[in-house]
């Protein structure tokens, strides 16, 4: 029986690139950690957490910005049999407390900046501070580095799987709110990952050089899309990543320039600035022939804008946490704005209207797809599963699109509650819940008001006051004051805050979003 697993199929090294070929590199030390360092520290990390008890099927929580040895975490931990969840680093204690509760989350790597905040939450979801470990090589407050767990020369094999034993088991558990709701686990196969790093990988090779690509690493490794291309396609590919730990337009040209980034993962508020900001003009950026743009839509002007002024190409991709994460790249050589491009190799798609009946080419209709990347389900939640998988196993995005005759998708609008902010997850369930604990919100509904100027969405929360609480600028501000200080910077109420007599709702109980866009756009163009 042949064995797999993603470890071995990370490692597999299908362009035979040398061991001493750099992987991740530090933007601003220079740092690195080559192909062969980091399949040796993984593999000794796997040794030393299976000494330290750690179990196959453990979940392990990675709290942390964007390190060099973030890959070592992964790879380790999935080499050791287990479960890899990621939490946002912006999260306060309380949202990664969430988070560990809901991944019943054994153990926690962060870093110093995040500590204090990991500690908190690792107390309260009653997780032993001694499986609490810090990125680096210092010990701070009695919590030790993961170094130490490092096993000085002992590599032990990465877990084996069978085929059918690497489609049913969980290698990652991102989350996602989905279509509806609060931020869920989502569960991802290591068959998950591996189709779709291969399913890019076919679907670029005819314009990509392996032996001259390099990446840019500032998408946050915690989310699906840094997390696949940063950690999975790059040392599988043996591409170097240029690691940034959150992006700053300054540095970020500082490190094009002088790592000669050749393809910049970005997301479309990044080509804003690329597009608009004098200081761009400072950098030589002509090494990055490609910025590969997902995550959020990108409109034609903008990419045109990057286009023209940086002599380069902007493509896009489209993915979801739910499907491991890509489904839709446009080929390098493409030069169509505003699509996402094709179905990636293996999947198949409809497009279908409120019926569930396919439209023809040209019609708007929801997005649905299916192929090896779609995700498992979500953890425990076999209702919510059923509820975006159909017995077809078509995974219905909540996206609107429209094909075209060449096989082009784009897409139009989405349908779903979700809000992206610069292309971060922001479940207006979530913000409407913790609005509903303030004593001055009768009632409330949370959406996304799209900012030109920042080519993003920014949640704004409609609001029904309790009797008696005036409907005044003090009362704004107080409510943004409140949600902006128990929630992860993303999620802030950057749309602002407007009253409402009555919250639209369906006669089911449900908030009619639809409404409150409507309102939204006619204050957007009086
Ligand atoms: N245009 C319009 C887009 C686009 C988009 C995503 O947070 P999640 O679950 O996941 C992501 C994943 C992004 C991603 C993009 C490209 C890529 O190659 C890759 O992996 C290699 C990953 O963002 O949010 C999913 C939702 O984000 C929106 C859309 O609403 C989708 O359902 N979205 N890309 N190009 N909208």
């Amino acid at each position: 029986m042949p064995q797999t697993g993603l470890t071995r199929f990370i490692f597999s090294n299908p362009n035979s690139v040398s061991d001493d070929k750099p992987i991740f590199i530090d933007a601003e030390s220079g740092n690195v950690i080559s192909f062969g360092q980091l399949r040796n520290l993984s593999l000794r990390l796997n040794a030393g957490l299976r000494r330290h008890g750690f179990k196959k099927g453990d979940t392990l929580c990675i709290y942390s910005s964007n390190t060099i040895d973030y890959g070592v975490i992964v790879h380790g931990t999935i080499a050791a049999g287990g479960v890899v969840t990621t939490a946002n680093a912006a999260y306060t204690a309380d949202e990664l407390l969430f988070q560990l509760q809901e991944s019943n989350s054994k153990y926690l790597v962060t870093n110093d900046e995040n500590l204090d905040k990991a500690l908190e939450a690792a107390t309260k979801a009653g997780l032993s501070h001694k499986c609490v470990f810090l990125f680096g090589n210092r010990t701070i407050k009695g919590v030790r580095p993961y170094t130490q767990v490092i096993l000085a020369n002992e590599e032990a094999e990465a877990e084996e799987y069978t085929f059918e034993e690497a489609k049913s088991t969980t290698a990652y558990l991102c989350f996602s709110s989905g279509t509806t709701g609060r931020s869920k686990g989502v569960m991802s196969s290591h068959l998950n990952i591996a189709a779709n790093c291969v399913q890019i990988a076919q679907a670029m090779k005819p314009h990509m050089d392996y032996h001259t690509a390099r990446f840019i690493g500032f998408l946050p490794f915690y989310h699906i899309y840094g997390l696949s291309v940063m950690l999975h396609l790059a040392p599988y590919w043996g591409i170097p990543v240029v690691v940034m730990p959150r992006f700053d337009l300054v540095k970020f040209c500082e490190a094009i320039q002088k790592y000669k980034v050749t393809i910049a993962h970005v997301v479309p508020p990044v080509l804003v600035l690329l597009a608009k900001e004098p200081i761009v003009d400072n950098y030589d950026l002509s090494s990055a022939t490609h910025f590969q743009c997902g995550a959020a839509p990108l409109s034609a002007e903008l990419s045109t804008a990057v286009n023209t002024r940086l002599n380069t190409k902007c493509v896009q991709s489209y993915g979801m946490t739910e499907s491991s994460p890509g489904s839709h790249i446009q080929p390098l050589d493409d030069d169509e704005h505003g699509v996402i491009g094709k179905m990636l190799p293996g999947m198949r798609a409809k497009i279908v209207d409120d019926n569930g009946n396919e439209v023809g080419l040209g019609q708007r209709g929801e997005l649905w797809m299916a192929g090896p990347n779609i995700m498992q389900g979500y953890l425990n939640m076999p209702e919510a599963t059923a509820a975006t998988i159909d017995s077809e196993g078509y995974l219905h995005t909540g996206d609107v699109a429209v094909l075209d005759e060449r096989g082009t998708f784009a897409i139009v609008d989405r349908v779903k509650e979700l809000i992206k902010y610069k292309g971060f997850q922001v479940a207006p369930a979530e913000l409407e819940a913790l609005l509903l604990t303030c004593e001055k919100v009768a009632d409330c509904a949370v959406i996304g008001v799209y900012d030109e100027q920042q080519a993003t969405e920014l949640p704004r929360a409609y609001i029904k006051v309790t009797e008696g609480t005036p409907r005044n600028e003090a009362t704004i501000k107080e409510l943004i004051r409140f949600v902006d200080s128990n929630v992860a910077n993303h999620k802030k109420l950057r749309g602002g805050v407007r009253f409402l007599d009555v919250v639209p709702k369906s006669a089911a109980g449900k908030i009619l979003r639809k409404e409150l866009r409507v309102i939204a756009n006619a204050e957007a163009q009086p």
